[in-house]
């Protein structure tokens, strides 16, 4: 039915707001029993690499859509790592009107660059990081009317605290931690107005520790200071002067959160273990969570028994180069029964 259905109650969606949808949201919250064993703890996924674009991007992006359609904007403008280009490019191409995303040049996954180009929007490389791409898009947006759809534009962020909804909806309660990437800081300001409101109408009584992982190349609010020249293989959150920075403080500090910071190394090994052990194939990004949880229980810092929800928040298939990177490669035999058992007899 879409977010904008599903939870009419909860957003800024009147009669006069136009029914944009491609069937984002209520994606799966998936018991992950292998990787809970090895944890002690029960972990979920909630995997939003099954939204239509393949990440979290589209419950915000369809809010905003519909509600820059609603203002009488007749294109829309964003600076992206590659997911919300995607997401902005399919919302765009749905409603049938022009869509600008400027991007790092040389630093997207493929796979979301294929998106951007397929969909239909007019993609722009800029020679320079992320930060530097969303401060020309925001000029851009001025000069010309375009709808900002980056997450400054306050419904994307309105649009997203539908994952928190979700989970509660599941679960019947929030759960005790919520471990989730960060990069623009957007998303975990989304959830932790998500959960609060769910608490003030009485859905849950009880909020989670909200848990921000970053990668340690582009760790600002680990380390509690832009990072001029953010590096990670986690492109997606390639970030260095978050936006919503303000906004993620507050959710870590009112909720006994924490910020932390994983290596790339983790990151691809908690990639590995999130498919070959839970059956999920997550982008590199969304594994910061996991590779944070596996960091804390070394530390001896994972409660036992907790209940975890990490936000996956965008699909493996998105980066086949990083995922190729990491892995063999086939077995190649001749088409005949005799090669063929050598490898089942493991010879
Ligand atoms: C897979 O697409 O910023 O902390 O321009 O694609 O809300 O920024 C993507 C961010 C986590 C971080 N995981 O979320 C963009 C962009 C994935 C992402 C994040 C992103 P925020």
């Amino acid at each position: 039915m879409g977010v904008l259905k599903h939870y009419k109650d909860l957003l800024p969606v009147t009669d006069a707001t136009p029914n944009v949808n491609l069937e984002e949201g209520m994606t799966p919250l998936i018991f992950l029993p292998r990787v809970s064993a090895r944890l002690g703890i029960n972990l979920y996924g909630k995997f939003e690499g099954c939204n239509p674009s393949g990440s979290f991007k589209d419950r915000g992006m369809v809010l905003a859509v519909a509600k820059a359609l609603e203002e009488g904007k007749r294109a829309i403008i964003c600076a992206s790592t590659g997911n919300t280009s995607a997401s902005a490019a399919a919302y765009a191409a749905s409603q049938g009107i022009p869509c600008f995303v400027l991007l790092p040049a040389g630093k997207v996954a493929l796979g979301k660059l294929a998106q951007a180009l397929m969909y239909g929007a007019k993609v722009i490389a800029v020679k320079g990081n992320f930060d530097r791409a969303l401060e020309l898009a925001r000029e851009g947006a001025d000069k010309t009317g375009c709808a900002m759809v980056n997450s400054v534009n306050p419904y994307r962020l309105i649009g997203q605290r539908s994952g928190a909804w979700e989970i509660c909806d599941v679960l019947g309660k929030a759960p005790d931690w919520h471990a989730i990437p960060v990069g623009n800081a957007g998303n975990i300001s989304a959830y932790w107005a998500g959960y609060n409101e769910y608490k003030k109408i009485g859905k849950i009584n009880a909020l989670p520790r909200m848990m921000g992982f970053q990668a340690e190349g582009a760790a600002p609010l680990v380390f509690n200071k832009p990072c001029p020249n953010p590096e990670t293989i986690a492109t997606a959150i390639r970030i260095g002067n978050p936006v919503s920075a303000h906004l993620a403080r507050a959710a870590v500090s009112e909720s006994n959160g924490e910020f932390n910071s994983v290596t790339d190394e983790q990151i691809l090994e908690a990639q590995r273990i999130l498919a070959a052990e839970g059956g999920v194939f997550a982008e590199p990004a969304s594994c910061a969570p996991l590779a944070g949880l596996i960091k804390l229980k070394g530390q001896g810092k994972l409660p036992e028994g907790i209940t975890v929800t990490m936000i996956l928040t965008g699909n493996g298939l998105k980066d086949p180069d990083t995922a190729m990177s990491q892995v063999g490669r086939p077995i190649e035999i001749n088409d005949t029964l005799e090669d063929l058992m050598k490898v089942l007899e493991g010879k």
